[in-house]
């Protein structure tokens, strides 16, 4: 079904742009830092007079490339992101346009699959690794991560010969910020019934946060908000469904597109491409550096242990989207959230939110077996 939501062909047309606003950056000695996850703080790279593009892998051609290096039985997520790498580096035909436009890769120690996979990718290009507390809620865990923050900052400024000041990071903060505000804006719209928006249109947009620079990026947002506002949306019938779990990077569209088709109304996404990337603010008023720290190890990733703010946002947002049925969406070989779906499905069904385990990977084999099971669940929830 096509959409009717004009503002979303601002995303659609921006790709092209943005490759091209790269690459003229690079020709003017601009750096670009790749990145993978939320961890990584784009407000430092920003302050340090960089841009950031992200590498996330959603695409299935690249992963038998991963596979004649890597072990099959790893996360897709990992291989498509390595795959496209190697491909790109070693001269291969399948023209990923993110990975030629990056000087360096940021990467973070979250899951050992990643950890272990950029041990690796430091040999195609070069990678500074972000370390990070597994225990992030004491205060000898912040002291740690500021510490590594501030390693970080130092790593880009020796790359671009930049200060990283307070005042450039005071900066970028509120200029972060202010994205965060928008889409609390456009999902706020979202707890509408019926929403003004389907999911699969808001994920085919988040997958591009991390893409878009942040003017591009907001002034999309903001328009699309703007047109949602006085939009009568097309009657959507089907039970409301929040999906909870990994990320879901582009070209990954499969689960989302699959309830939607079956009829289900996707009303928010507890995930990396959903409200875990902006939900909470950095604090303006404090050190921007401490309130960078504080803030980014909220970040309620299955990574960390343990992760109770997790289950507690899962639980808040259901009952504030008004969600009847959350579907709990792992890639194959995530261990941190397949084995954490255990105390979510508990704290939802102490609530009455009953809850589907969808672990996929990014073929299209399971299709016919993930509509059946997703049918049977919203006829039940119905
Ligand atoms: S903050 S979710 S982006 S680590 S799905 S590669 S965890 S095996 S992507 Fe992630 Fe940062 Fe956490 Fe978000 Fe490993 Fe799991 Fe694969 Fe994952």
């Amino acid at each position: 079904m096509l959409s009717t939501l004009q503002s979303l062909d601002i995303f659609k047309d921006s790709y092209e742009l943005r490759i091209a606003e790269l690459k003229e950056e690079r020709e003017k000695g601009i750096k670009v830092v790749g990145t993978f996850c939320l961890y990584v703080p784009d407000e430092i790279i920003f302050a340090a007079g960089a841009d950031r593009i992200v590498l996330c892998g959603g695409r299935t051609d690249t992963i038998p490339v991963a596979e004649q290096s890597l072990p099959r039985n790893i996360c897709p997520l990992i291989k498509s992101s390595f795959g496209a790498v190697v491909d790109a580096c070693c001269g291969g035909n399948l023209a990923c346009s993110h990975v030629p436009l990056v000087d360096v890769v940021v990467a973070e120690a979250t899951c050992d699959g990643k950890k272990k996979m950029y041990e690796i990718l430091h040999d195609y290009i070069p990678t500074y690794v972000l370390d990070l507390p597994q225990k992030p809620g004491s205060h000898e865990a912040l002291n740690y991560f500021l510490s590594e923050l501030r390693k970080f900052g130092k790593f880009m400024e020796d790359l671009t010969g930049n200060v990283v000041s307070n005042n450039a990071l005071r900066r970028e903060i509120r200029s972060a910020n202010e994205t965060k505000r928008l889409l609390h804006r456009l999902f706020e719209l979202r707890r509408r019934d019926p929403p003004p928006i389907r999911g699969s249109e808001v994920l085919r947009v988040m997958q591009k946060q991390f893409f878009l620079s942040p003017d591009q990026f907001r002034q999309g947002i903001s328009q699309l908000c703007d047109e949602m506002e006085h939009t009568t949306p097309d009657a959507r019938t089907g039970p409301r469904i929040m999906i909870s779990g990994c990320p879901m990077a582009a070209g990954n569209t499969k689960v989302p597109d699959i309830i939607e088709q079956k009829g289900g109304v996707i009303v928010v996404e507890e995930s990396c491409t959903g409200t875990r990337s902006f939900w909470d603010l950095v604090d303006e008023d404090k050190d921007p550096w401490k309130a960078l720290a504080e803030r980014y190890l909220e970040i309620p990733c299955a990574c960390m242990t343990p992760n109770d703010q997790r289950v507690a946002r899962i639980v808040d947002l259901a009952k504030q989207y008004n969600v009847q049925g959350v579907v709990y969406y792992t890639l194959q070989f995530c261990h941190a959230y397949n084995i954490e779906r255990l105390r979510v499905q508990r704290a939802l069904k102490k609530e009455k939110i009953p809850l589907l385990a969808i672990e996929s990977d990014y073929g299209d084999s399971d299709m016919e077996q993930i509509g059946i099971r997703v049918d049977a669940f919203l006829e039940m929830i119905a």
